[in-house]
């Protein structure tokens, strides 16, 4: 395949500003973004995106998770199209680049290859999976996940948010609600790539542009419940106390404990935490709460998982609590497609960019389509490897790096006809 010219490169001034210009959609409140899946930000930002593809020549096909693919014709009809895309919701305090850089890295692309009347055998679909987050309807990669056949609409569908809202019911009332099956199109993809942020510390630390995905460490979301009794903080004798809260104190030490154990890769904690009743004055009934435990080796997520169970068990039997567990997300350490990740490898070389192997921390939608498709991973760095915070901060050059790799690999692999 004839590799593209050393100077193909994207409009960095463009793509920064189409960043900023999406940021202004589902503010924070802190310089960054609260745009959370099937809210109306999440809605105007998707329309946002929508009008910009269109306005590149692109159409558009939403399937009935909400998927968006923006399709720019490729010289062969028959070829399989190779889909370069990410997410644009957030978490509620996210930052203006985790996902968004991946999906208008993707626009650029095409963008650019308007500006130099590029012409490839394959089809390119830059795509937005809707709810990457997972943070208002648990699992995260929720809707990549049922495009690949690991979880079913229905099951997805029935998700509900803290409000009890259905991400059905979210999906229709924002109307998104496609008239593609999803998953239709899984067996019909030449590859994917997808651009992001590390969202870790590496990259900046060694001094690298480019972090050449190899592997995405595994994930398990393990959602506990302890149950006591709610009583009076004041008038209840300490003998005499069946406290959740404090049931829970002692699990979240024993989960950092077994993340320690697994130095230095295995990391341990739990994001999401409800107290009830959650008054001042009421010793806590109930807990419920989701360890995150994540590592690229299954047997050590295995092991946490089990050592979790067994050591919460044992805190709640000599408290007299009761504690129930419930897998409510995990996807197994992915290996990236050898071909696709040596692509983004000699297009980070062949354009001069410092780059190195790495394994992603956290997880993507690239790790489920990797399952029916040739998929790899393309990663820039991030100030002091901070995410998840609204202070989430890239530079104009890691952005541009990451952007001009993308490029390089998708017309690449999508075969440059003129
Ligand atoms: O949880 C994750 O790793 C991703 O940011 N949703
Ligand atoms: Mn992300
Ligand atoms: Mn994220």
């Amino acid at each position: 395949m004839a590799a593209p010219g050393e100077n193909l490169r994207i409009n960095a001034d463009r793509l920064w500003d189409s960043l900023m210009e999406m940021a202004k959609i589902g503010p924070g409140v802190a310089g960054g973004n609260n745009r959370q899946t099937l809210t109306d930000e999440d809605s105007e930002g998707r329309k946002l995106f929508q009008k910009w593809c269109e306005d590149a020549g692109m159409t558009m096909a939403v399937d009935t998770m909400g998927n968006m693919f923006m399709t720019r014709p490729g010289t062969d009809p028959d070829a399989l199209p190779v889909y370069v895309g990410s997410h644009l919701d957030t978490q509620p305090t996210g930052g203006k680049y985790d996902g968004v850089l991946g999906v208008l890295g993707g626009l650029e692309l095409v963008r650019s290859m308007n500006d130099l009347g590029l012409q490839t055998k394959h089809p390119i679909v830059v795509t937005n999976w809707t709810n990457e987050e997972g943070t208002r309807y648990a699992p995260a990669m929720l809707a990549s996940g049922v495009f690949a056949g690991v979880h079913t609409q229905d099951w997805a569908y029935d998700r509900e948010d803290a409000e009890g809202k259905k991400f059905g019911d979210e999906l229709k009332r924002i109307g998104w609600v496609g008239d593609e099956d999803v998953g239709s199109r899984k067996d019909k993809m030449h590859a994917m790539f997808e651009l992001h942020i590390e969202q870790g510390p590496i990259l900046e630390v060694e001094g690298k542009d480019i972090g050449v995905v190899t592997h995405g460490q595994g994930l398990s979301w393990t959602q506990v419940t302890v149950t006591g009794k709610d009583s009076h903080t004041g008038s209840t004798p300490m003998p005499m106390r069946k406290n959740a809260g404090l049931g829970m104190a002692k699990i979240l030490e024993l989960v950092d404990e077994i993340a320690w154990s697994h130095a230095p890769h295995a990391v341990g904690a739990a994001g999401h935490i409800d107290v009830y009743p959650n008054s001042r004055n009421v010793i806590p009934g109930k807990t419920v709460f989701t360890i995150d435990f994540r590592s690229p080796n299954l047997a050590v997520i295995q092991d946490m998982e089990e050592r979790l169970k067994i050591g919460a068990k044992k805190i709640c039997d000599d408290m007299g609590l009761e504690v129930e567990f419930e897998k409510v997300g995990g996807f197994d350490p992915v290996e990236f497609d050898k071909g696709c990740v040596e692509a983004v490898r000699n297009a980070a070389e062949r354009l001069g960019y410092s780059h190195q192997d790495i394994i992603s921390g956290a997880g993507h939608d690239a790790c489920w389509i990797n399952k029916v498709a040739p998929t790899a991973m393309i990663m820039c760095p991030c100030v002091d490897g901070l995410s998840h915070n609204e202070a989430e901060e890239i530079s104009r050059e890691w952005a541009k790096a990451g952007a001009d790799v993308l490029f390089h690999a998708v017309v690449e692999t999508a075969v440059i006809v003129g």
